[in-house]
């Protein structure tokens, strides 16, 4: 069915920046069961310019199996890559590394935290590979690079938090991947969503011989939906250097109820970009004793406490770095 509405000006321009990136390409209708009517401007000859009537085109939501994945891939770490090669191959992006799909409208929008610092390398080989992968995906979604400014002790679970909060103050963002800037997927049958309970999606890594190192093992790459994140008062800021904050996230998770939600380990494989251990990252002591604690602490510990300081913000086409004070450990 085909609806026909009226705009003014103002709205037209709204409407018709909107539609910038929407328009479906023809015999491209993927989902007629559950089609999504959206208004296109279509300008005619002689019309006043301020009642410009429109004529729908029809977009359909994207497929729950994309039909552009193509399941295992050759993933190589030998040959170094630079940010301008991976610009130049894609060039759908815009800026801050965001995308969404011209063909069908996007199941999730979703924005993939990394957090980060002094990984430059990596981060190329993340950006080269994810990108394509993430597009075949066909969702709506943005790469923020969280960044630790200065040289006091990691805190990963922070800095995710930090990318949460930020990524929503830009997007009505519905999902949220959290992802080691390491770690890549050998299939792209492993989608970067969210689902019904919390994901995790580096179920089967190279390192550990392509199968979990325990069962409640949450580290690498995970996903939960705005309301999973929530629930369980995001995650916990006191963890400072290597170890056991993943291991509270999903202590969390199971003291809300939740369960892990995970790929086969097919398709679940991806491969680590092997490093020595990073400066100013050494193990935790006291992540035993916190992680013992995580029923007692993470009503109080959380997004709910959460401060830091945005030293700067860079937007590349590749993605949106932000750097962050997220001050140091209390004594
Ligand atoms: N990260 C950084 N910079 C750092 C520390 C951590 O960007 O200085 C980020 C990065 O996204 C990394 C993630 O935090 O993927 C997790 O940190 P990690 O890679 O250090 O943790 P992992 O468990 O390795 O992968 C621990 C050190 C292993 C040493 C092995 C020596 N053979
Ligand atoms: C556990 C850590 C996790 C870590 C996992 C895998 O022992 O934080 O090993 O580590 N938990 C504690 O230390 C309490 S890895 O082999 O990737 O270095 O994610």
């Amino acid at each position: 069915m085909v609806a026909v509405h009226t705009f003014n000006r103002l709205s037209l321009d709204v409407r018709g920046s909107f539609l910038q990136n929407q328009q479906t390409k023809p015999g491209q209708n993927y989902n007629k069961s559950h089609p999504v009517t959206i208004a296109a401007p279509v300008k005619r000859e002689n019309m006043d310019a301020d009642l410009v009537p429109v004529e729908a085109e029809e977009l359909t939501r994207c497929p729950d199996d994309p039909p552009l994945l193509v399941g295992p891939l050759r993933i190589e770490f030998s040959d170094p890559i630079t940010l301008d090669f991976v610009r130049a191959e894609n060039p759908k992006l815009s800026e801050g590394g965001r995308y969404k799909p011209s063909e069908c409208i996007a199941l999730q929008k979703v924005a993939i935290i990394i957090p980060f610092r002094k990984r430059e390398d990596h981060l190329r080989f993340w950006l080269y590979y994810l990108h394509p992968i993430l597009q075949r995906q066909q969702l709506d979604y943005g790469v923020y690079i969280i960044n630790q400014d200065g040289d006091e002790v990691f805190n990963r679970a922070k800095l995710l938090n930090i990318g949460y909060t930020e990524a929503l103050k830009e997007y009505d963002y519905d999902c949220f991947v959290f992802s080691d800037v390491d770690l890549i997927p050998l299939d792209d049958r492993n989608i970067y969503k969210c689902f019904s309970q919390p994901r995790h999606l580096s179920v089967s890594m190279d390192k550990f011989g392509f199968r979990l190192p325990y069962n409640q093992y949450f580290g690498g790459v995970s996903s939960m939906s705005k309301e999973q994140f929530l629930k369980i008062n995001g995650f916990p800021n006191n963890y400072w250097g290597w170890g056991g904050e993943d291991d509270d996230i999903y202590n969390r998770l199971s003291s809300r109820g939740m369960r892990i939600s995970r790929p086969s380990g097919e398709i679940g494989k991806c491969r680590m970009i092997r490093h020595q251990r990073d400066e100013r990252n050494e193990p935790n002591p006291q992540r035993f004793d916190r992680i013992a604690h995580t029923r007692d602490t993470m009503n109080s510990d959380g997004i709910n406490s959460l401060s830091y300081r945005v030293v700067r913000v860079e937007k590349d086409i590749l993605y949106t770095k932000i750097v962050v004070d997220v001050g140091k450990p209390h004594h």
